[in-house]
């Protein structure tokens, strides 16, 4: 390997490590005023758990995101399970709704797989 295949290698490489960082969890945040959302920061969703209380048989939990800085890899939300990928636009909110009838797990992350966070129906 040539030193120019190397070094843009690493230059790829910090790129990645930039976008998608492991950041150390964020300090605890004034208590939210509003337990479905969620906000895509610089350290990734926030908060990065949530629970909601199940309800009815049938019924609908909203989640919402909104994302607040450019410097994040949270560019958009994505439920695999669900199979729901949604564009975070800057500033914008952005619901999914789920199924909130039962008790339930569903893990979401960026578009890259990165920050795993959760919602969880109990
Ligand atoms: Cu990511």
């Amino acid at each position: 390997m040539g030193l120019r295949s190397v070094s843009s290698f690493v230059f790829v490489a910090a790129l990645v490590v930039a976008g998608c960082k492991k950041a150390p969890p964020p300090a605890e945040l004034a208590p939210s005023t509003c337990p479905t959302c969620v906000r895509a920061t610089d350290h990734g969703f926030v908060p990065s758990r949530l629970t909601i209380a199940r309800g009815a048989p049938g019924s609908k939990a909203t989640v919402t995101f909104t994302r607040e800085t450019d410097d994040t890899c949270a560019l958009d939300v994505v439920f695999p399970e669900l199979q729901i990928k949604k564009p975070l636009p800057l500033g914008q909110p952005v619901t999914v709704e789920l199924a909130s009838g039962e008790a339930h797990t569903f893990a979401f992350q960026c578009g890259m797989g990165m920050y795993k966070s959760s919602v969880t129906i109990e």
